[in-house]
């Protein structure tokens, strides 16, 4: 039994049906997320996405939800376009586009996205493709969004110089035990360190352009068709902003590039993928390529070490810190994400050569 009441929450929204029951869903490692079975007054049956938006990391919730409503209306009232989104925010019965509740929860319902699911680990080369192609899609769709910058919903979110101070902090001020259980992953974090301020430096000098950005492109945030494997929404809107297609295409790898769980224990059943990268590149420069400067293609490859380097330290901070920001089951398991993450990114290093030589 969940520590929510769903029913009297998604009352709160304009659903237009009844409510029939609620259940935990999907696995994100930030917000709460319920799969919601309602019933119309016809009799059939309907579903919704209701979220707890994790307050403690998205600060201004409010903001956030602004440019999530901003976002999908641009997408859903594109003309002529290749990439309709079909996700949309169910408001609340006073108008709103969240709830929040007498304990200062925030909360969102979204339509449910029928007939398509996600993937927390790769299967094939044709998911690779279309996955890569909607994210492209998507990044296409936002260049002409409308209504000035969105709110910057995580300061810092991909400035990986800062993230790795952060985890030279942790590494001093940290839970002792844990740093001392951690020895092999910190020098392992060190001996990557130059690859920190690749897409930063790039950034700053204005040799890659600032755009509207995912910045979560994972595989497991975009939902691909049942049927056809097209790839068919892109989800998990909470950190739009301006940011690097490099992270957006880098994080895509660190996810459809990898055989194995983000958090397997065993590293022998962990590695980089080549063909994943060939079919996601493919299926990313058909649809965005045209976009992308020359230098962002020739820093697609190295993208993929950053991000997945970055995720990992990101994952030995928290562990070091005793896990107060991403969702774990156990004592060790972000330790053992940053192991996997690490791994990937010395992986990914050593075939950058080939990845380079994909991209004329
Ligand atoms: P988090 O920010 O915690 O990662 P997500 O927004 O990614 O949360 O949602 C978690 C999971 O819920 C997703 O991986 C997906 O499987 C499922 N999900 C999210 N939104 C929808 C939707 N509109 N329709 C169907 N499934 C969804
Ligand atoms: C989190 O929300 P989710 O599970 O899709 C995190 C990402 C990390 C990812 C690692 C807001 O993504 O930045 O790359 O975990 N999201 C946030 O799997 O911090
Ligand atoms: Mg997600």
């Amino acid at each position: 039994m969940s520590k929510y009441d769903y029913e009297s929450v998604i009352l709160q929204f304009q659903t237009g049906a009844e409510f029939v029951k609620g259940e935990p869903y999907g696995g994100g490692h930030i917000n709460d997320t319920f799969k919601i079975d309602m019933q119309n007054d016809d009799g059939s049956a309907i579903r919704f996405i209701l979220q707890r938006i994790n307050h403690l990391v998205f600060k201004r919730p409010d903001k956030m939800m602004e440019n999530i409503s901003r976002v999908t209306e641009h997408l859903r009232a594109k003309e002529n376009s290749a990439f309709k989104s079909p996700m949309y925010l169910i408001k609340s019965h006073d108008g709103g586009i969240f709830h929040q509740d007498p304990n200062g929860n925030y909360w969102r319902v979204y339509n449910f996205i029928e007939g398509a699911a996600t993937y927390d680990i790769i299967e094939s080369t044709e998911q690779a493709y279309q996955g890569a192609k909607a994210f492209g899609l998507f990044q296409l769709e936002l260049a002409d969004l409308p209504g000035g910058e969105l709110f910057e919903t995580i300061p810092d979110f991909h400035n990986t110089p800062q993230r790795y101070k952060n985890f030279e902090q942790a590494v001093i001020e940290g839970i002792p035990q844990r740093i001392n259980s951690a020895e092999d992953e910190i020098s392992q974090a060190k001996k990557l360190r130059k690859f920190a301020p690749a897409i930063t430096d790039l950034l700053n000098s204005g040799a890659i352009p600032a755009r509207v950005t995912h910045n979560d492109t994972k595989l497991n945030n975009v939902m691909l068709d049942d049927e056809s494997h097209v790839g068919v929404c892109v989800i998990d809107l909470d950190t739009l902003m301006t940011g690097s297609a490099l992270y957006d295409f880098g994080d895509y790898i660190r996810t459809a590039g990898r055989i194995g769980a983000e958090d397997e224990k065993d590293l022998d059943k962990v590695s980089f993928c080549q063909e994943m990268y060939e079919a996601s590149l493919k299926g990313y420069l058909e649809t965005s390529g045209d976009a992308l400067n020359e230098v962002e293609k020739q820093n697609l490859g190295v993208s993929a070490i950053v991000i997945t380097y970055e995720v990992g330290l990101r994952f030995l901070t928290d562990y070091l810190m005793g896990d107060t920001y991403f969702k774990t089951k156990h004592e060790t398991h972000n330790l053992e994400r940053a192991r996997v993450q690490f791994k990937m990114a010395r992986e990914i290093k050593k075939n950058l050569n080939s990845l380079n030589a994909l991209v004329k």
